[in-house]
Formats: C-alpha cells, sequence, structure tokens
C-alpha cells in the first residue's frame, strides 16, 4: 500500500454561494480521504475557492462590489461547509493568496522561458459562464456546445501554451496510465478528444484585469484555468518544493465533476510535463444531479442549499443519500421523497435500530454488561466470515471509488445481522436458564458485527458512527481506528457497562 493519499476537490466559483453540487464532490472527497485514513495512510486533502477571471469580475459588477468584496463575501460560505457537513479538509485554499500568485507564476514562467508559451493574438470566441475557448468550428447552432449559451467575439493579444506539442505525450501517458481517468466511459471520451487533435491553448487576457499578471508582462493576466488547476500544486508548497511537495506530489486523485473533466485530464497534465513536473495519478469525473426531475437553476427557485439540508436532515443523513442513492459515475435526481426513505429505511430500521434494539436486550437480560464471547456454532460462524468479507469488499469498493457498493455491502452486513437476531431469537433463550451462555454469545456476536458496520460507516457517517462506536463501549475516535485492527472479529470488549438505548439515527415524518 502506498503510504500516502492526495485527494483534492475542483476549487469552486465565488461568482455565487454553495450547492448541492458543490456539496457532493466535497462528500465524495472527505468520505474517500477519511476511508485512506482509517487505513494508516497519510491523507492531504485539499478544497477551496477559484477566486479570478471574467465570470466572477461580472458577477462583482453586478452586485455594485468589487470582486475582491465579493470573493471575501462568498468565500465563507464555501469555508462553512466544513463544519456543516463534516469535512475533513486539511487545507483551504484561495487562489487570491499570495502563496498562489508565485506558484501560478512560477509555472508559468517555466514554460515561458522553454518556449511553450509564447505570444501570439487571440481571435475566436470565449464562453464566459465555462471561462472556455472555443473555435468557429466548436460553436453549435453559435452556442457554446458545453453549456449552450451565447459566447462573445474576442481579439485581442494573448500568450498562447503548445498544447499542439502535447498531443503524443497526453496519448502514452493515457496509454501507460490506464487508470489516469475514471471511470472508463469518461477515459474514451478524452482519449478521442485528444486523437482529434489539439490547438494551441490562449493562457493570457488583456481585456481583463481581475487574475494573476504575466510576469513581465503587466497587461495580461494569467487565463483563469491556468490559474485555477495551479491550486493542486500550490496547496503542497510549489515552487519552493520541500518536505509537503515529496510527500504527496503527484497527486492520487482529483475529483471533479463530469463538467470539468478536460480541462483536468488534457490541460492541467500538459502544463505540468511542460514544467518538467509529474502529472497527478488520477481524476475521477463523477455525473450531475438534477433535482426533482429537473435541471437545477436559480430562474426555476430549486437550488438545493447544502445548508437547510444539515439544518433539516442531519449531515450524516444527508452525506448516507448523496453518497449511497446513485452509482458514483452516473448522473442522479435528487427527491426529498427519496431521501427521506432513505433515512427511515437504511439508517433508522436497518441500521439504528439493529444497535437500538441490542442494547435493550443487553440492558434486560445482562444489566447492560457486555458478556463473553464463546465457542460458535454454524450460524455464528457464517455471520463471523460475513463481517470480514464485508472489511474486505469495502475497501475493494473504495479503492475503485465506488461509494455505493461499499456502502451496499456494508448493508448486507447489517441486513445479515438483522437476521442472525431474529434467528438466533435472544427474547426465547432467555427464558431457559439452561441457554444463558448462548444467550450471551448471541448477543455478543450481534454486537460485534454492529461494531464491525459501524467502523465501516465511519467515513459516511462521521456523527452517527461516533455515537454508535461509544455506545458500544469502544474507545477514542472511530475516525482514527485502523482497518486492519480495529476490523478483525472480536475486539468488542467484555465486561464493559452500555446504555440502555440510543439514537443514532431519528426517523423522519413521510
Ligand atoms: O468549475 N451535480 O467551479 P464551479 C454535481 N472553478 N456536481 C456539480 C453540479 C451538479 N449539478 N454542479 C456543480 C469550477 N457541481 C471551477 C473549477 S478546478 C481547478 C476549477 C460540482 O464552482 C462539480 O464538482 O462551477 C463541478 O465540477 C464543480 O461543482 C464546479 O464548480
Amino acid at each position: 500500500m502506498k503510504p500516502t493519499f492526495y485527494i483534492s476537490t475542483p476549487i469552486y466559483y465565488v461568482n455565487d454561494v454553495p450547492h448541492i453540487g458543490h456539496a457532493y464532490t466535497t462528500i465524495a472527497c472527505d468520505a474517500l480521504a477519511r476511508h485512506h485514513r482509517m487505513k494508516g495512510q497519510k491523507v492531504f486533502f485539499l478544497t477551496g475557492t477559484d477566486e479570478h477571471g471574467e465570470k466572477v469580475q461580472k458577477s462583482a459588477t453586478q452586485q455594485g462590489v468589487t470582486p475582491r468584496e465579493l470573493a471575501d463575501r462568498v468565500v465563507t460560505r464555501f469555508q462553512g461547509l466544513t463544519p456543516a457537513l463534516d469535512i475533513t479538509n486539511d487545507d483551504f485554499i484561495r487562489t487570491t493568496e499570495p502563496r498562489h500568485y508565485a506558484s501560478v507564476q512560477g509555472l508559468f514562467l517555466n514554460s515561458l522561458r522553454n518556449g511553450d508559451i509564447y505570444l501570439g493574438e487571440y481571435e475566436g470566441w470565449y464562453c464566459t459562464p465555462c471561462e472556455s475557448y472555443w473555435t468557429d468550428l466548436q460553436l453549435v447552432d453559435g452556442k457554446c456546445p458545453e453549456c449552450r449559451r451565447a459566447a462573445d467575439r474576442r481579439k485581442e493579444p494573448s500568450f498562447f501554451f503548445r498544447l499542439s506539442k502535447y498531443q503524443r505525450p497526453l496519448l502514452d501517458y493515457y496509454g501507460k496510465n490506464p487508470s489516469f481517468i475514471r471511470p472508463e466511459s469518461r477515459r474514451n471520451e478524452v482519449v478521442s478528444f485528444v486523437e482529434g487533435g489539439l490547438n494551441d491553448l490562449s493562457v493570457s487576457r488583456t481585456s481583463l484585469s481581475w487574475g494573476i499578471p504575466v510576469p513581465g508582462h503587466p497587461g495580461h493576466v494569467i487565463y483563469v484555468w491556468y490559474d485555477a488547476l495551479t491550486n493542486y500544486i500550490t496547496g503542497v508548497g510549489y515552487p519552493d518544493g520541500g518536505e509537503m511537495f515529496d510527500t504527496f506530489w503527484p497527486a492520487d486523485i482529483h475529483m471533479v465533476g463530469k463538467d470539468i473533466l478536460r480541462f483536468h485530464a488534457v490541460f492541467w497534465p500538459a502544463f505540468l510535463m511542460s514544467a518538467g513536473v509529474a502529472p497527478p495519478l488520477g481524476v475521477f469525473a463523477h455525473g450531475w444531479w438534477t433535482v426533482e426531475g429537473q435541471k437545477m437553476s436559480k430562474s426555476l427557485g430549486n437550488v438545493v442549499d447544502p445548508y437547510e439540508m444539515v439544518e433539516t436532515y442531519g449531515a450524516d443523513a444527508f452525506r448516507y443519500f448523496l453518497l449511497r442513492e446513485v452509482p458514483f459515475g452516473s448522473d442522479g435526481d435528487f427527491s426529498r421523497k427519496a431521501l427521506v426513505h432513505r433515512i427511515n429505511s437504511d439508517l433508522a430500521n436497518d441500521f439504528g435500530n439493529l444497535l437500538n434494539r441490542t442494547l435493550g436486550m443487553l440492558g434486560k437480560y445482562f444489566a447492560g454488561t457486555v458478556p463473553s464471547p464463546s465457542p460458535a456454532g454454524e450460524e455464528d460462524l457464517a455471520l463471523i466470515a460475513r463481517a470480514t468479507e464485508t472489511v474486505r469488499a469495502a475497501d475493494a469498493a473504495m479503492e475503485k471509488v465506488e461509494f455505493h457498493n461499499a456502502l451496499t455491502a456494508i448493508w448486507d452486513l447489517v441486513k445479515a445481522a438483522n437476521r442472525y437476531v431474529d434467528a438466533s431469537a435472544p427474547w426465547a433463550l432467555a427464558k431457559d436458564p439452561s441457554k444463558r451462555v448462548r444467550l450471551g454469545a448471541v448477543l455478543y456476536n450481534i454486537l460485534e458485527a454492529t461494531r464491525i458496520s459501524v467502523l465501516l460507516t465511519a467515513p459516511f457517517v462521521p456523527s452517527a458512527a461516533q455515537r454508535m462506536w461509544e455506545a458500544l463501549g469502544c474507545e477514542g475516535q472511530v475516525a482514527a481506528a485502523k482497518l486492519s485492527a480495529a476490523g478483525a472479529w472480536g475486539g468488542l470488549r467484555s465486561g464493559v457497562t452500555l446504555p440502555k438505548s440510543t439514537v443514532a439515527f431519528p426517523r423522519i415524518e413521510e
């Protein structure tokens, strides 16, 4: 196993406040970061905000403030997601920070010096919402091929990055690193795009002032995507290098929405190759959410506010829903009905109730004290084997970034534990004093299967998992437990006294 793991979210534009899409990417990264910490890896998890460019400047003008004022106001809403959603990012980067200026200018200068960046003139189209350049041929019915909004004609002096030169090196890189772009279907999309030929890319603007100046050419500011992508190396100390850089670069996963895959899988590795910096090891593109069957938009008034979700349903439930409802990588539809259904059926009924009813029986039959395990019968061995297999299966799914499969595997264990309760009928055993040892063994097994389930759900529902962990008499933070040790059967301590009940997941009125 690699000793380190570096994962990043995209950095979010500050032209508007966060919505469910931003929360989704950040939560997905957080679950992975937590999982990798529990595997014992040293993790670096970076998120932040993208504050320059025409889109932010335009939004500021519309609101009658400077871009800086807008950024300072909106950034707090993105930073606030960390406590609200229980996110464990190690750093938060703003592209307006001095460390980032040094990094972007440093990277740019490397390519300017080796001739990969040269001065020319840009003539073509620009889509401000996407901050993207397009040629006549690329436009669809005169509109941006990406977002189908009107693009503007531009003609201005510009520095260009020699992207055309990197067609072969990029294709070689994809060929040698089959898991660089995931999921697989997206990889094919990018490979065909690059095989179709690459034009040199305009990487500076003179008609805009809100950005990082090109060193030595104060009339030019660096293209916002060149600026933004560089955040991933700024975060680990570029251009100075040092221990952080050596430890964590190249990043393991840049997590992105499918809308911005091309920037990450084509432009970014080319910029890095040109400057002599290793490309990232992986880019994962996830799908898009619609809301109650419709595209989310301000004009429809159906934008889902993550803060409101947390207030109404709690961070654990929101996190669980987003990662369980849809296969990661596919598009999905958000609906309150589906969310409430998942909370009541998966979280409250299956999982919460497993612990709660077992604590009830433990209280009644053993005054709450955890009995000793004893030699296992066939049905016990089946449960133990299932738990051991689940630890392996959940990890395998997480390695493939298949959250839904990890959760399905964990819930199979939860359901198996519930069936074991019904089949072994502790309430019947309790009526026969000669079955007391057996009763103790059964309760131990249920609690132990629950403990392992709690351990595995900790990356997804961190607060509830911690409450359940404590209710099971386990010490310390479940988030700090190591999967290899704590995932082994038999970790539950006998002789400790547990509460008679606990509500891990309150039911919601439908
Ligand atoms: O693109 N469903 O920032 P951004 C799922 N600053 N995810 C969604 C979504 C939806 N409906 N809408 C947005 C930018 N996202 C650039 C990135 S990175 C160097 C620069 C998520 O504020 C998804 O992760 O527009 C998408 O990639 C990101 O928000 C775009 O955020």
